[in-house]
This record gives structure tokens, C-alpha cells and sequence, in this order.
């Protein structure tokens, strides 16, 4: 596909543009050799349980090769495959078996930072201050007296410093090297050109194997201020010298001319964490990234007028450069959705961890029942974590010993947000390993619970009430009915409690976020409700799909 200036409908009707994406924690979704860890041979394996969803493309987690600091989003090796998850050829199998199956594969592509066993940065550590190895990676002499102290104030997302010291090759204490996330994932220096032309050849190598796009790593994160000053006092919230420098655009214009350079619409879709909308928009404009996580609708609490008030600035300022809004509701980042709603608190903030804050089980799914209709109804693409489709929650009792997260021993365990979004997918059987090893006996990389058994995917197919038949349902009816994915919305006039809202003249969804029952909108038919209609009310915490006049 190549764009041409100034036709606004130049991608209309492109796939991406109303794409239900599932997301596949390759980690976890299945384990094809029995090492208790999920590999490329178990996601093949279940190819035909993401047709069955009716998902349109699978996003997978970095599978490239990796020491796993943070399971895999440290990379060593971008041209090849962990042996934890298999081979390039397993890799480009799955590729076939994918396409052949109408599945679209979008991989991770981690440009912010590598390994600190990528051979570049073995190369920087050997070469000394000032070589060209250096200049590939962020290194500074120290401030303050001999270079003791970080050249600058910046925190890791990872708590504490960005900054690492390194022992020069004569033994002597050296520079400093930048990374905002663990130090054993160094930030590239994007204003390198070398940088630059590796990953043109990187993401030129996967394109050549069939990916259908890359969900890109920290897309808000390359480019820092120059001269890295010091961050302000409003460290993490707002605008920071680290993080939605107006030159990292530049990137994505070369990157967009890649991906366009191949036929068969190959997508960018950035992780990008930016407070304001409009900015957030930038990255959206029609020479840079096809698409964007929306992390407001994830981030807000559950209630009408804090998501009516997100639906709407998402619509707006995605209309400002044409493009399509998505809807994410968890992912491998963030407490899975189920727990998040059944909170006092239903908000999510990085940072502002809720581990072990009482959570009510059976209101965060009746909740998160309602949020997949309204989510899969609104405009757009929409993505699926694994698991959201069988309603499991956020498992918070995993042994401290257990915990892999990096984040978790930095922060001085306060930070207990990843681990446990990211247990191994429950798919058969009466106990752990649930059918995710082929082996009963081999252990999860992370324990699952054993109130999983009702959760398995063999327990929920087929029986009517199941969060699985659910998302099978409302995802084929979203492929079928007309006016869902990409187009126009209008609110319908509603108890201020209530979203409603049109899709074209045949469709309409209303969620009840009040305390008590309230009538349907006018319609035919009822599609697809979340939980049972009360003598034909919606009841709280309850969706509908209807079949309006037309
Ligand atoms: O997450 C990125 C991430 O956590 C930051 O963008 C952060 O959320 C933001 O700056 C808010 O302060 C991605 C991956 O999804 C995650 O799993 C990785 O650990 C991380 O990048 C590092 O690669």
C-alpha cells in the first residue's frame, strides 16, 4: 500500500482499521515441550482456538533471543528466536500456519533499548569512553566529585536511577550508562545513525518473513532532550525530558516508509504512554504509526462519566489526523481488568499499586462482562489479552520467591503489578497445569490457582453463560453486523448513569453504570446482553447489544 498525499480515504476499509487484535504473553498462553514455559509450537497448537474467538490478528510478545530480564523486552538477538520459545523456522511456520488460517501476526519490536548482552553493548563496554561503540548508547561521564554521582535526576520506570556505572577495562570506576527501565537494558542513542540502519534492516528482515506489522516497544521513549537535562519536580506525571520528544516522530515517518513499502498493509502500532490526548494524536498522523494502544479507557475508572468523557477525547483527537481509536482493557502490564473493576478503586495508575486491596470478584466480572460489549462496540480496533475472554483475574498470592518481575525486587517489593496478569493460560483439566504443558507433571512458570478449574477454556466452551461464549459471540456478530469496527458513533440520550450509544441506523449498546435498573433504548431485538435482563431492564453493571429500526 503506498500513501498519497491529501486523500483522506486513502486507507479506508484497511483491516487494521477495525481489527479485533488478540494478544498472545507467548510466555504463557501454551507450553509445546513441557518446560512448563509457553513456546511458538504451543501457540500453533492453538491457532484454531483464535480462529474460533474470531480474532483477526494475534499480537505476540517479544520471542527473540533473550537472557529474560524482563522476559524478553530485553533483546540480545532481534534476526532470531529465544530457545526457551523455539526456532526462526518454528517462527516462520507459525507465520504460514497463521496466514493460512486468515490469522495476521503482528510482532514486538523493542527499539528503545536492548540487552546488556546484545554484542553491541559487549562491544561499547570493551571499546572504552568516547569510541564509536559508545556513541550507539547513552553513555556520560558522572557529575559531582571523580563521577560519583548519575549525570542526571532521571528515575527508571523500574524505581531508582536510570543511570548505571561501569568498571572501565583497567579496573578504574568509568562512565555512566542510561536506562530507563532495568540497567540490564541499556537505551540505544537514537541520534546514532548506526541505530537507525539496524533496525530499517530488522524490521525489513521480519516484514520479508510475512509479519503483518510490529506493536513497537515504548514508542513515546527513544528520543530524549538534548543535553538530558534534569527532570522537573512532577518526576512520572506530565511531560519529562525522557519521554514525547518532538523528534522521535522523525522515526516513525522512516519506519512508515518502510512498512508502506510492502504490499499486503503491514501495520506500526505504538505503546505509547502520553498524558495529553492531542499529543498522543501526533503519533497517529497519516505518516506515522497506523495505530495506538488507548491506555485512558484502561486507566479510567468504571463509571459512565469518566468513560463518556474518555470516548469522547479519544474520538475527537484520533479525528484530528484520521485515524481509528482502539480499546484495550488489560494487558501484560497491567492487573487484569476483573479484579481492577471489582475495587473501591477502579482506576489504574502506574505506580499506584493496589496489590491485596480488597477486591469484589463477582462485580469486577459482571463489570468486565459489560466493558467487552461496550469495548468491542465502540469505533475502531479493539484488543483482547488472553484470558480476558475466559474472565481470569488478577492472581495476588504468588510466593514472593516466585515472582519474576523485575520490577518487583527494584521497588523494594511495593510493586507487585505484572506477575500476576501474566500466569500460564488454564485451557483443560481438574488441576494446575491445566492442560498448559502437555506433561500433568511439569510445573508453570508461575503458579496458577486452582480455582482456575471452572476457568479453563474445555470448562467454559459451549456452556452458554461462560465469559468464553461471550467474547465468541459478540466478536462473530461484530464481524457481521453492520456499522461495528471502524466508523461514526452517536450517543443516545440516557440517565446520565447510562452509556448508549448507535452504531449506523440498525445498531445500538447501552451499559448501566447506576446503582439500579433502567429502561432499554428503544429497539427490536436484544443481540447480545452482558448478564440477564431484569422483566426487560437493564440491570447495574449490565450491557446490551440491540437491533435497532432499520
Ligand atoms: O512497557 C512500557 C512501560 O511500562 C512504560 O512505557 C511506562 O508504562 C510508561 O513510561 C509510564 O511511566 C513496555 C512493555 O509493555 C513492558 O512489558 C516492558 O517491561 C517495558 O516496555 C520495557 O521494555
Amino acid at each position: 500500500m503506498v500513501v498519497t498525499d491529501g486523500d483522506p480515504d486513502e486507507n479506508a476499509g484497511a483491516w487494521w482499521r477495525s481489527a479485533a487484535i488478540y494478544q498472545v504473553y507467548v510466555r504463557s498462553f501454551a507450553d509445546g515441550d513441557g518446560d512448563g514455559i509457553g513456546d511458538i509450537a504451543g501457540v500453533r497448537a492453538h491457532l484454531g482456538y483464535v480462529r474460533d474467538l474470531g480474532a483477526d490478528a494475534i499480537w505476540l510478545n517479544p520471542w527473540y533471543v533473550s537472557p529474560q530480564a524482563d522476559a524478553g523486552y530485553d533483546v540480545a538477538d532481534y534476526r532470531d528466536i529465544d530457545p526457551v520459545f523455539g526456532t526462526l523456522a518454528d517462527a516462520e511456520a507459525l507465520l504460514t500456519a497463521a496466514h493460512e488460517l486468515g490469522i495476521r501476526v503482528i510482532v514486538d519490536i523493542v527499539p528503545n533499548h536492548c540487552s546488556d548482552q546484545h554484542p553491541w553493548f559487549r562491544a561499547a563496554l570493551a571499546a572504552g569512553p568516547g569510541s564509536p561503540e559508545r556513541a550507539r548508547f547513552v553513555f556520560r561521564r558522572g557529575r559531582g566529585v571523580d563521577g560519583a554521582e548519575a549525570p542526571n535526576n532521571w528515575l527508571s520506570n523500574f524505581a531508582g536511577s536510570s543511570w548505571t556505572r561501569v568498571t572501565e577495562a583497567d579496573g578504574s570506576p568509568g562512565e555512566w550508562y542510561l536506562h530507563q527501565f532495568a540497567p540490564e537494558q541499556p537505551d540505544f542513542n537514537w541520534g546514532n545513525p548506526d541505530v537507525h540502519a539496524e533496525f530499517e534492516a530488522v524490521l525489513r528482515f521480519w516484514l520479508d518473513r510475512g509479519v503483518d506489522g510490529f506493536r513497537i516497544d515504548v514508542a513515546h521513549g527513544l528520543v530524549k532532550a538534548a543535553g538530558l537535562p534534569d527532570a522537573g519536580p512532577d518526576d512520572r506525571r506530565g511531560w519529562m525530558p525522557f519521554e514525547d520528544q518532538d523528534g522521535v516522530h522523525d522515526i516513525w515517518r522512516e519506519w512508515r516508509r518502510i512498512t508502506d513499502s510492502y504490499l499486503g498493509e503491514r501495520v506500526l502500532v505504538g505503546e505509547v504512554w502520553v498524558p495529553e490526548p492531542e499529543r498522543f494524536s501526533r503519533y497517529l498522523r497519516r505518516d506515522e504509526l497506523h495505530s495506538a494502544f488507548n491506555f485512558d479507557f484502561l486507566r479510567s475508572p468504571w463509571g459512565a462519566k469518566p468513560m463518556r468523557a474518555v470516548i469522547n477525547e479519544t474520538l475527537a483527537t484520533h479525528a484530528l489526523v484520521g485515524a481509528p481509536a482502539t480499546w484495550v482493557l488489560s494487558n501484560h502490564d497491567v492487573p487484569r481488568h476483573v479484579t481492577r473493576y471489582g475495587r473501591v478503586d477502579t482506576s489504574f495508575e502506574f505506580g499506584h499499586s493496589q496489590l491485596g486491596v480488597p477486591t469484589n470478584r463477582e462485580l469486577g466480572t459482571r463489570r468486565a462482562r459489560a466493558a467487552a460489549l461496550v469495548t468491542l462496540a465502540l469505533p475502531g480496533g479493539v484488543y483482547v489479552y488472553q484470558g480476558d475472554e475466559l474472565g481470569l483475574w488478577e492472581v495476588e498470592d504468588i510466593p514472593d520467591e516466585l515472582r519474576q518481575d523485575p520490577m518487583w525486587e527494584r521497588s523494594g517489593h511495593l510493586d507487585g503489578v505484572r506477575d500476576g496478569c501474566r500466569v500460564p493460560m488454564p485451557w483443560s483439566g481438574d488441576e494446575p497445569p491445566f492442560g498448559f504443558s502437555p506433561d500433568a507433571s511439569a510445573r508453570p512458570w508461575l503458579p496458577q490457582p486452582a480455582d482456575w478449574k471452572g476457568f479453563t477454556v474445555a470448562a467454559q466452551v459451549g456452556r452458554e453463560a461462560s465469559m468464553l461464549s461471550l467474547y465468541r459471540d459478540a466478536l462473530r456478530q461484530r464481524r457481521t453486523t453492520r456499522g461495528l469496527g471502524d466508523g461514526p458513533m452517536a450517543w443516545l440520550p440516557s440517565d446520565p448513569d447510562v452509556l448508549a450509544f448507535t452504531r449506523g441506523d440498525e445498531f445500538a449498546c447501552a451499559v448501566n453504570m447506576s446503582d439500579g435498573p433502567v429502561a432499554l433504548p428503544a429497539h427490536d431485538e436484544v443481540l447480545l446482553a452482558s448478564g440477564p435482563l431484569d422483566a426487560g431492564l437493564l440491570p447495574a453493571d449490565t450491557a446490551v447489544w440491540l437491533r435497532t429500526a432499520g
